[in-house]
């Protein structure tokens, strides 16, 4: 375990995943400074989390950070500045956070997963079923925990399961879980990574620290995944929800088949029709989830009840209300294109969908066909409303309207029975809330205002 005491260590950032290395590493004895572009009133609340012994700074990152053995930016921040270019000069090294909690713990196994789209849905599933199976489990990282948090709950035979963005695999050195998930890789966060080869790189780097002894599973209908298999050195199982496979875990007359060498195949007790997850891609989660559970060691019998038992997630195709046959769902957590894809994909036609918030640059075109034949009404909110308009002009009737309100509102007016008003925003929510879940609450508090 690598020794902190004495080292100098600045950390950029007063989030979640700074506060929390923050005060690990100033419980292990480092001479700590954290500091954030952000003033000290906005950020009172956090630094009331901060412990004493901790220096200061708000307001911007001053040269002070240069005075450091080491420095951990928070995921969030793109360390494409100039103090940072000095830092390489002085050859400072920049590490994640993820780096550091991994540093500091040794329990019995790691899963991590990471993906554009499902990672919550598949962490928590599988922290689902190794807490049925009795495993002493631990769940954290990008879900909401931070990893750095979890570090001193972690024993000899912790499980850990752990959702790793792209973020956060950018600045990893030893991080190495023994059974790493890449779910898909679509189009998100390329203002930060530039562009899909550079973010399916990051993704890839989850595998960089494998050897032989460790598991690597991988969307065999992904074109990145198939690409990124290339080079593994560890043991790759391929899931596919599109063909059935030689060695994987894939399904056939409604089993999930589990052939986990080309002569052995068994297949999980459940009938996939008994899953409670909408849309294709939540069987590509299901089978993601299954494909660790099993080379983990879980019984069978255990996967099955508990996929079968898991209604999903809050804000993620999360059903809200049924007024006059017409339902809600909340999908608040989709902040880029292709999640609002597989949601209209989870629905029937004649759709009224609630689009918008902060551009993530992206743009909308992946969404132009579907639109055009599942769309009855666009409704389009936030600061990227003008140019989702522009860009999915000619699909569909588009309205405008200025926030979460008055798109329930127009929704519920335009909406006809055994219809289906899904709010997916396709964008991040920082124009309007704090993050996804607090727009995803006001949605849901929007649609419980409606008199019937
Ligand atoms: N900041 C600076 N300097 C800058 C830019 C930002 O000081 O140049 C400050 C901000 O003012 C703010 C702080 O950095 O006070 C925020 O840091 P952060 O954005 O890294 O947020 P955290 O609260 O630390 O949360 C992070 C993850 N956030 C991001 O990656 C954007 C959380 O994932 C994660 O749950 C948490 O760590 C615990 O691990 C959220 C997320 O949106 C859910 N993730 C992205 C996604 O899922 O698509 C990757």
């Amino acid at each position: 375990m690598v020794n902190y005491k004495d080292k100098k260590i600045s950390i950029l950032g007063i989030g979640k995943s700074g506060i929390a290395c923050a005060n690990l590493l100033d419980s292990l004895g480092a001479k700590v400074l954290i500091s954030d572009v952000k003033d000290k009133n906005t950020l009172k609340n956090n630094i009331n989390k901060i412990s004493p012994g901790i220096k200061i700074e708000t307001g911007g990152h001053s040269k002070n950070i240069l005075n450091a053995d080491l420095i951990i930016p928070s995921p969030g921040i793109d360390t494409n500045f100039s103090l940072i270019e000095e830092a390489g000069k002085k050859n400072i090294p920049l590490l994640s956070e993820i780096e550091i909690a991994f540093s500091l713990v040794n329990p019995k196994l790691i899963i991590a997963i990471t993906g554009t789209n499902g990672k919550s849905t598949v962490t928590t599933l599988i922290g689902e079923i190794f807490k049925k199976a009795g495993k002493d489990v631990l769940v954290g990282g990008n879900i909401g925990t931070p990893f750095s948090d979890l570090v001193n709950k972690v024993n000899k035979n912790t499980v850990l399961v752990l959702e790793i963005s792209s973020f956060q695999l950018e600045r990893i050195k030893t991080f190495k879980p023994d059974i790493g998930i890449i779910l898909n890789i679509t189009p998100d966060h390329l203002e930060r990574h530039k562009n899909m080869d550079v973010y399916a790189g990051i993704k890839a780097d989850l595998f960089k620290n494998q050897t032989a002894r460790d598991f690597c599973i991988l969307n065999a209908d992904d074109r990145y995944c198939a690409e990124i298999a290339k080079r593994i050195k560890s043991q790759i199982i391929f899931f596919s929800r599109q063909k059935q496979l030689k060695k994987g875990v894939f399904i056939k007359e409604e089993k999930i088949f589990l052939g986990l060498n080309s002569i052995f195949y068994d297949y999980l007790p459940l009938c996939v029709s008994n899953i409670k997850l909408p849309g294709p891609h939540n069987l590509e989660n299901v089978l993601a989830v299954s494909a660790s559970a099993i080379v983990a060691g879980i019984n069978p019998e255990i996967i099955a009840e508990v996929l079968e038992n898991f209604y999903g997630l809050e804000h993620r195709l999360e059903f809200v209300r049924e007024i006059n046959a017409i339902k809600f769902i909340n999908d608040s957590k989709s902040t880029n294109v292709f999640s609002t894809l597989v949601a209209i994909k989870s629905f029937s036609s004649g759709m009224v969908l609630i689009m918008g918030g902060k551009d993530k640059g992206n743009g909308y075109f992946p969404l132009k066909k579907l639109i055009k034949e599942k769309i009855k009404l666009l409704i389009v909110l936030g600061e990227a409303s003008d140019l989702i308009m522009e860009q999915l002009s000619g699909t569909t009737k588009i309205i405008k309207v200025p926030g979460v309100r008055q798109a329930v509102e127009v929704a519920y007016k335009n909406s006809s029975r055994e219809s289906i008003v899904l709010f997916s925003p396709g964008c991040s929510s920082y124009d309007q809330f704090k993050n996804f879940r607090e727009r995803g609450q006001f949605f849901k508090s929007e649609v419980g205002k409606i008199k019937i």
